[in-house]
């Protein structure tokens, strides 16, 4: 699946409308002026990067929460959009590299690589499993709630209610916030590697879809190369289905990615990390990758730089940086 000539496509996002904090808008900023388009050119790569998405604007006026759930509109919007530049780079042979901002935008990305590869898997790194439905979200934080959209967990009848009656959009468009998403992903296409702050609510969901995660405990147990043999061998036994990855960095140790917005002790080491990067390039079934929820307003400079090189040593090492 590695386009020939080997091609790549920066989406820069800079949004962060799905969780509370400012400032992870400005992750995809900083990842690009670390060098990364040059990084990549110097593992053979063409790169291509026209600049960061300029999403639209909702006023948060015209986008009041839906029951608990924030900024429906605006989250739906963007991520559409973002679903049809991932899966356009898809189709003209690019592989994606999206740059969040924050994981919501994985309704997009994710979507993108389906329209192209309805039988694509997905490998989520994460040290949470962002799978709240609109029921089960205690937060109303959309960035911890994308894998439900793109699994088909909510009803229609709970989609539709997140159309305010009261909002009427500009373009006579009535269709209701995530109406657009196709719910392609199916459970046992998806694991999850990194986990140890999941709610109730979702171990029940996983629970419930027969999901297959390694949180910590896993990773402690099998080491990082027993996960990984594992998760490969579940979502792409053959090793010839295209696979998206999903890098949410907090899935990292706070010590070693320490600018993101939720940060939980016990995360995956640098080495951890970086070997979950490897072993995907080494499938050669990579179709597009996301590096999410870099938060450079957060901590102190060394905190940043450090957390911006590393968002950049795992694109390397996804997209076939080896050490020998
Ligand atoms: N599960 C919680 C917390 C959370 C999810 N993702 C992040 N935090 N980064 C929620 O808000 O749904
Ligand atoms: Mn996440
Ligand atoms: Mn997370």
């Amino acid at each position: 699946y590695i386009p020939e000539p080997k091609t790549a496509a920066i989406v820069g996002c800079p949004f962060s409308g799905g969780q509370p904090r400012a400032g992870v808008d400005t992750g995809p900023i900083h990842l690009v002026e670390a060098g990364l388009a040059d990084q990549l050119k110097g593992l053979g790569w063409k790169v291509e990067f026209g600049g960061h998405h300029q999403f639209e604007e909702i006023h948060v006026d015209q986008d009041p929460p839906a029951g608990i759930v924030k900024r429906p509109r605006l989250v739906s919007q963007v991520t559409k959009e973002v679903a049809q530049t991932v899966g356009a780079h898809i189709k003209a042979g690019r592989l994606p590299v999206t740059l969040g901002g924050d994981h919501s935008l994985a309704v997009g990305t994710v979507s993108g690589t389906l329209d192209v590869f309805p039988d694509a898997c997905l490998i989520w790194i994460d040290a949470h499993a962002d799978i709240n439905t609109i029921a089960s979200t205690g937060s109303g934080n959309l960035h911890g709630m994308p894998v439900s959209f793109l699994l088909g967990l909510n009803t229609p009848e709970e989609i539709r209610n997140l159309k305010n009656p009261n909002i009427s959009s500009e373009n006579g468009d009535d269709s209701a916030p995530f109406e657009w998403v196709v719910p392609r992903l199916s459970s046992d296409r998806l694991v999850y590697i990194g986990l140890r702050d999941v709610d109730d609510g979702e171990k029940k969901i996983l629970k419930d879809n027969n999901i297959l995660a390694f949180s910590m405990h896993h990773v402690d147990k099998w080491g990082i190369a027993g996960v990984m043999e594992r998760a490969l061998n579940h979502v792409c036994p053959n090793r010839d289905r295209p696979i998206h990855l999903s890098f949410d960095v907090d899935a990292l140790d706070p010590t070693v990615a320490p600018s993101t917005g939720t940060p939980v002790r016990g995360g995956l080491t640098f080495r951890e990390g970086h070997y979950i990067c490897e072993e995907v390039y080494e499938t050669g079934c990579l179709v597009a990758l996301d590096i999410m929820e870099v938060n450079p307003s957060l901590e102190d400079v060394i905190s940043v730089n450090q957390t911006v090189a590393v968002g950049c040593s795992l694109t390397r090492c996804a997209m076939g940086e080896t050490l020998l």
